[in-house]
């Protein structure tokens, strides 16, 4: 089985932390590949040039970090990285829909960024920018961090949370979500974290 990856993309981090969690970072091949300029490595395993891509060993590639984290956890149960409890499970999904929709902010702003100035929509930055912003609140009440258990919506925040330190560090979420703060001091000494944070 092979992980297709690049160590920026907060998306295949979600994967390479639950790896870690589920203690099956070394059974997987990783192949690290850039989706922006690619060889013909990803472009072979998925059409939609994206990482994360897994591979399994009978020739199925799933794409999109959920889906693989899903597989993953069905495939290899032990750790469980979601919680047994049906409404509990179901609140931790929404948790994780509302980091993986951060991540996808925080892109879109590097994207943005890339872009000539007189084709960026500043309308459309405010709004991705203040998205962050908003939901970090949202998540400091709503979101009951654990730092008993990593599961997999403690994944998605804490990757979400680092991708957009690491990409925007002049976003101020902190302020506003000073739980959070205090959480993810405790969630980036984790050792799946410190194994895939990104080349300084
Ligand atoms: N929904 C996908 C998004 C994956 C994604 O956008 N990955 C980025 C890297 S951070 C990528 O490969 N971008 C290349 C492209 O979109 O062409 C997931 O959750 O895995």
């Amino acid at each position: 089985m092979k992980l297709y990856v690049s160590l920026t993309s907060p998306f295949a981090r979600k994967v390479r932390v639950a790896l870690e969690e589920k203690h099956l970072a070394d059974r997987i091949e990783t192949v690290l590949v850039d989706p922006w300029n690619d060889d013909g490595t990803l472009a072979a395993v998925n059409p939609l040039l994206q990482v994360p891509t897994l591979a399994r060993d009978d020739g199925l590639a799933i794409t999109n970090s959920d889906t693989i984290m899903n597989w993953l956890d069905r495939a290899y149960p032990e750790p469980g990285l979601w919680p047994q409890d049906p409404d509990a499970r179901f609140r931790a999904e929404a948790v994780a829909a509302l980091a993986q929709t951060v991540i996808e902010y925080a892109v879109f702003l590097v994207i943005e960024s890339r872009r000539p100035e007189s084709q960026r929509s500043a309308h459309m930055i405010e709004r991705r920018r203040q998205g962050i912003v908003d939901t970090a609140a949202a998540l400091n009440d709503g979101f009951h961090a654990s730092q008993e258990q990593f599961d997999l919506d403690s994944i998605g925040v804490a990757c979400a949370l680092a991708y957009v330190d690491f990409r925007h560090p002049q976003l101020d979420w902190r302020s506003r979500a000073p739980k959070l703060d205090a959480w993810m001091k405790w969630a980036l000494q984790r050792p799946s974290m410190k194994a895939t944070a990104p080349p300084a």
